[in-house]
C-alpha cells in the first residue's frame, strides 16, 4: 500500500507517517520548500519516507506529487491550524485551509480518482456549539476565520464524494496533543512553561482565557482512527473526541501539579491572548466511531499532560546541560 500525507512534518503528519510504515506502507509527504528544511519531527523516520516539494496554494504541484506516488491513499493534513492567526491573515487562511482542499481533491479526482481521500476536519467548526455533546449530524457555527474554512473544506469533501463517487471521508477531529504539538498552541505552551519555571528558566507563563473547554485527546490516538475511517467498506464522517471535557485552568492546574508546583503563582491571564471571538465549549460524543471503527481513545488525558509535561523538562534539560 502506498500513501501520500500532506502535512507530513506537521504532529498529526509525523504520527500518522510512523503509524502506516509500521504498517508496511510506502509513505509519501508533502513539504513546502524553505530555506531552512528541518523537518524535526520527522527526524527518526526521514529516511523510511519519501518528501516530495508541493504547495496547496500550487495546483499543478499536487498533480504532480500524486504522479510521483502513485497512492492508494491520501491523508489531507495541511492547513493553516492556529485559530488566531486566522484572524490576522484571513485570506490566507482560507486559500489554505479552505480552496486547498478543493485543489486537493481536484488532483485526486484527475490523477488517482480510485485513491481514498482523508480530509482533516476540525471540532472548531461547531464553534458557538448549537447542541452538546457534538456529533455528526450537530450543525456548524464556526467562530473564526479558520472554523469558517474548515466548514468549507469538510461540505467539499462531502460533496466531491456524493458529485463524483469519491472515496472521501472527513474526519471531525477534536483537539489532539502531544509532546509534537507546536508551541503556540495552549496545551503545549503550559508544558513547555511549567518546565521553563521548574527549571529556573522562567517566572511566570501568561495565558489568555482560563475557562475555555477543550475535549482533549492524545494526537497518537487520533491518526490511527483517520487510519480505521479509509478501511472502511464506505466512506463516511466520523466525531473523534474523548467524550470528557476540560478548562484551560485544569489543564495548568494539573500540569503545574505533576511538578510539585502551583499554578496560581505563575499563570498570569493577559487579554493580549485573548480572541475577537471565543469557542468556549467543545465536548465530543465519539458513539459512532466507536461503534462502526472500534476506535476508542487509549491515553487517558492524566496521562497525556504527564508525558507532555516529562518530555518538555527532558528536552530544556539537555539544553540547559549543553551550554
Ligand atoms: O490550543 P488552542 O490554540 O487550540 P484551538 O483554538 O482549540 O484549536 C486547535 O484545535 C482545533 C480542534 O478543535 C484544531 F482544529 C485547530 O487547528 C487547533 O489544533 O486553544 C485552546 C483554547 C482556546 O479557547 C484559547 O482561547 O485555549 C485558550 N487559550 C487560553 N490561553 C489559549 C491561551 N490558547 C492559546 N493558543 N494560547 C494561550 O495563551
Amino acid at each position: 500500500m502506498r500513501a501520500l500525507i500532506t502535512g507530513v512534518s506537521g504532529q498529526d503528519g509525523s504520527y500518522l507517517a510512523e503509524l502506516l510504515l509500521s504498517k508496511g506502507y510506502e509513505v509519501f509527504g508533502i513539504v513546502r520548500r524553505s530555506s531552512s528544511e528541518t523537518h524535526e519531527r520527522l527526524t527518526h523516520i526521514r529516511d523510511k519516507i519519501e518528501l516530495i516539494h508541493a504547495d496547496l496554494l500550487d495546483q499543478v504541484s499536487l498533480s504532480q506529487a500524486l504522479k510521483r506516488a502513485r497512492p492508494d491513499e491520501v491523508y489531507n493534513l495541511a492547513a493553516q491550524s492556529f485559530v488566531p492567526t486566522s484572524w490576522t491573515q484571513p485570506v490566507l487562511t482560507a486559500e489554505f485551509t479552505a480552496v486547498g482542499v478543493s485543489r486537493m481533491l481536484e488532483a485526486v479526482r484527475d490523477v488517482a480518482p480510485n485513491a481514498k481521500f482523508y480530509q482533516a476536519s476540525s471540532s472548531e467548526m461547531f464553534g458557538k456549539v448549537l447542541e452538546t455533546p457534538q456529533r455528526e449530524n450537530t450543525p456548524f457555527y464556526p467562530r473564526s476565520p479558520y472554523g469558517v474554512a474548515k466548514v468549507y473544506g469538510h461540505f467539499i469533501t462531502v460533496n466531491y464524494r456524493e458529485s463524483y463517487n469519491l472515496f472521501a471521508v472527513s474526519g471531525i477531529l477534536f483537539n489532539h496533543e502531544s509532546p509534537r504539538r507546536g508551541f503556540e498552541f495552549v496545551t503545549r505552551k503550559i508544558t513547555d512553561g511549567v518546565a521553563r519555571i521548574k527549571l529556573g528558566l522562567a517566572k511566570e507563563l501568561r495565558l489568555g482565557n482560563l475557562d475555555a473547554k477543550r475535549d482533549w485527546g492524545f494526537a497518537g490516538d487520533y491518526v490511527r482512527a483517520m487510519w480505521m475511517m479509509l478501511q472502511q467498506p464506505k466512506p463516511d464522517d466520523y466525531v473523534i473526541a474523548t467524550g470528557v471535557a476540560h478548562t484551560v485552568r485544569e489543564f495548568a492546574d494539573k500540569a503545574f501539579q505533576s511538578v510539585g508546583l502551583k499554578y496560581q503563582d505563575f499563570v498570569v491571564s493577559d487579554p493580549a491572548f485573548y480572541r475577537p471571538a471565543e469557542v468556549d465549549l467543545l465536548l465530543g460524543d465519539a458513539t459512532k466511531a466507536q461503534k462502526n471503527l472500534g476506535w476508542k481513545p487509549e491515553v487517558s488525558f492524566d496521562q497525556m499532560i504527564q508525558i507532555m509535561v516529562e518530555a518538555d523538562v527532558r528536552r530544556l534539560q539537555d539544553t540547559v546541560n549543553r551550554r
